[in-house]
C-alpha cells in the first residue's frame, strides 16, 4: 500500500514537471496561381480560394532536431496571428508536405512541393464572424495522422496552410518578416512530459532513499 502511495506521488510529480518547446519559423512564405513564378518571402501568409481570380496557400518549415520522440509528446500546436479576414469561409486546413528541399528566398507556385495530408482544422472565422487580429491554436495532434517521428528524424517539417473549401474567402496572418512588433509570428509549441518510467524510478529513489539510510543507523 506504502508503495502504491509512493508510485502515485511521483506520477503526480511528473506530470508537474511537463516542459514546452518553442520552435520559430526558419521559412515561411505564400504562393499564389496568378502570379506563378513570383515570390512571396516577405509579406504575410495568406491562404485563399477563388477570390477573385486568385488561389493562395501558405508554406512553412519548422526545425525540428533535438525535440522529443513522439512518445514524449503531450501536445503539439501551431500558432499563427490572424490579423485579418475576407469572404464567407471560416475553415482553415494544415497540411504537411514531406518534401522540405524548399526555402522562402525561392518559393513559388510553379515549384512548391506537393500538398500531403490534412493534419488539423480550425474554424478561425469569416470575415462577418472573426471579430479582431488574435492568436489562433492548430491542435496537430488531434486528427492522429501526422507522422511526427519521420519530420523529427528529416529535422524539419513543413506545414502548409489552405482554405477548407472553394468560394471567396481570404484569411491572413502575420509571417516572420511582416509582424510588426516582432511579437506576433508563427511558431510550433510542443509540450513534452518525461519519459515516465525513468522518472518515476528517479523520484521514487530519492522517496525511499531517507528512509533506507535512516533504518541503517538504528
Ligand atoms: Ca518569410
Ligand atoms: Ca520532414
Amino acid at each position: 500500500m506504502k508503495s502504491l502511495i509512493l508510485l502515485l506521488v511521483a506520477v503526480l510529480i511528473c506530470s508537474g514537471l511537463a516542459s514546452a518547446a518553442i520552435v520559430a519559423a526558419t521559412d515561411d512564405a505564400y504562393i499564389r496561381a496568378d502570379s506563378p513564378e513570383t515570390v512571396y518571402n516577405e509579406y504575410q501568409l495568406i491562404t485563399w480560394t477563388d477570390y477573385g481570380t486568385a488561389t493562395g496557400h501558405s508554406y512553412l518549415k519548422f526545425p525540428m532536431a533535438g525535440l522529443p520522440s513522439f512518445s514524449q509528446l503531450q501536445s503539439a500546436t501551431l500558432n499563427m496571428y490572424v490579423w485579418d479576414v475576407a469572404g464567407y469561409l471560416e475553415t482553415v486546413n494544415v497540411h504537411r508536405a514531406t518534401d522540405d528541399s524548399w526555402s522562402e528566398t525561392l518559393i513559388n507556385w510553379n515549384n512548391a512541393p506537393v500538398i500531403n495530408d490534412l493534419i488539423a482544422s480550425k474554424n478561425v472565422g469569416s470575415y462577418y464572424t472573426w471579430g479582431a487580429p488574435k492568436w489562433v491554436s492548430f491542435d496537430l495532434l488531434a486528427s492522429g495522422v501526422w507522422d511526427y517521428d519521420s519530420d523529427r528524424s528529416d529535422g524539419y517539417v513543413t506545414l502548409t496552410i489552405k482554405t477548407a473549401q472553394n468560394g471567396d474567402d481570404a484569411h491572413h496572418f502575420y509571417s516572420k518578416e511582416e509582424n510588426v512588433a516582432g511579437d506576433f509570428a508563427p511558431y510550433l509549441e510542443v509540450l513534452t512530459i518525461p519519459e515516465p518510467t525513468m522518472m518515476t524510478l528517479l523520484v521514487l529513489g530519492a522517496l525511499i532513499a531517507p528512509k533506507r539510510k535512516l533504518a541503517g543507523r538504528r
